[in-house]
């Protein structure tokens, strides 16, 4: 897949600093460990800025690119005040226009992540005129202020290098966790499949046709979990990766069927719960 340079706005409208140091406050700050502590509080506090439903744009600049945030979710509630609690700031730091959405999977079928990444992009298009769109799980914290929230020349990598991985890519083809993407690269790749039921591959399938930010500016956290009950591991993904492009235009953003259940306005947030049915 080829994508059209021209098409990508860029921020030249508010002011993108050059040097930012690394966001150390991150690494300082308790994770986990704590679990009495609970931080949506806190970061309702700090963040007066937010509006009510999930969005903030810079005061004193235009931002070019509106971005919209799509965390798939179910039952990782803790790790989301986390999200919040870290995210806000840093976004906000970066100038970013941008809304936060949390797409839920109603009930107890297996979990699809892909499919619950297409609803967030179908229902924040409704919302505002997003012209980007990043997909962050709800466990995963940048560690460096310098990795800019925002699209770029091609679908991008934001955070290949994990410290649960010791910050170094497990596998060449890995591309999941934060992914960025303008709307018209969305488009052109008829967004995720939606056919990827439980654990693995999703992403990956993408993974021709990107760009990666430099590995020590995409060190990330990831908060420690289990695997979900529903999310086990599809072996079956892993063969339906390799006839990825027969099935781009038929499957994805073109064929999506989904219910939605509640649209839910929180302090810091969007929640919209959907059924999006369940494996054949
Ligand atoms: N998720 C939920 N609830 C679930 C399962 C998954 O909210 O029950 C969401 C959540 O946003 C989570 C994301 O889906 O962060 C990914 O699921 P995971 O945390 O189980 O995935 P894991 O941390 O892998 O094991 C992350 C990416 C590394 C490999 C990517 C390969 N494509």
């Amino acid at each position: 897949i080829k994508f059209n340079i021209s098409l990508i706005p860029s921020d030249s409208y508010c002011i993108m600093f050059k040097s930012w140091p690394c966001f150390q406050c991150f690494t300082d700050l308790p994770l986990l460990k704590n679990k009495v502590l609970d931080p949506i509080e806190e970061a309702i506090f700090q963040n007066p800025d937010v509006s009510f439903g999930g969005h903030s744009k810079p005061k004193n600049c235009t931002a070019l690119q509106r971005i919209a945030i799509i965390i798939p979710f179910r039952n990782r509630e803790t790790h989301l005040h986390y999200w919040l609690f870290y995210m806000h700031p840093f976004l906000q730091k970066q100038q970013g226009d941008y809304g936060i959405y949390v797409i839920e999977q109603h009930g107890e079928s297996k979990f699809n992540r892909a499919k619950l990444m297409n609803v967030g992009y179908a229902e924040a298009v409704k919302d505002y005129d997003y012209n980007c769109f990043i997909f962050s799980d709800v466990d995963i914290i940048p560690l460096d202020l310098q990795n800019l929230y925002r699209c770029s020349k091609k679908p991008k990598h934001m955070a290949h290098s994990l410290d649960k991985f010791n910050f170094r890519l497990p596998y060449k083809n890995l591309f999941g966790g934060i992914v960025a993407f303008t709307k018209e690269h969305y488009l052109k790749v008829n967004g995720f499949s939606n056919t990827f039921w439980g654990w693995g591959g999703e992403d990956d399938e993408l993974f021709q046709s990107i760009e990666r930010a430099s590995s020590n500016i995409s060190r990330a956290r990831v908060f420690k979990h289990k695997r979900d009950r529903g999310n086990e591991r599809n072996l079956q993904n892993v063969h339906m990766i390799y006839k990825a492009k027969s099935r781009m235009n038929d499957d994805g953003l073109s064929s999506l069927k989904y219910t939605v259940i509640s649209f839910t306005k929180h302090r810091l947030y969007k929640k919209i719960t959907v059924d999006i049915g369940s494996p054949p």
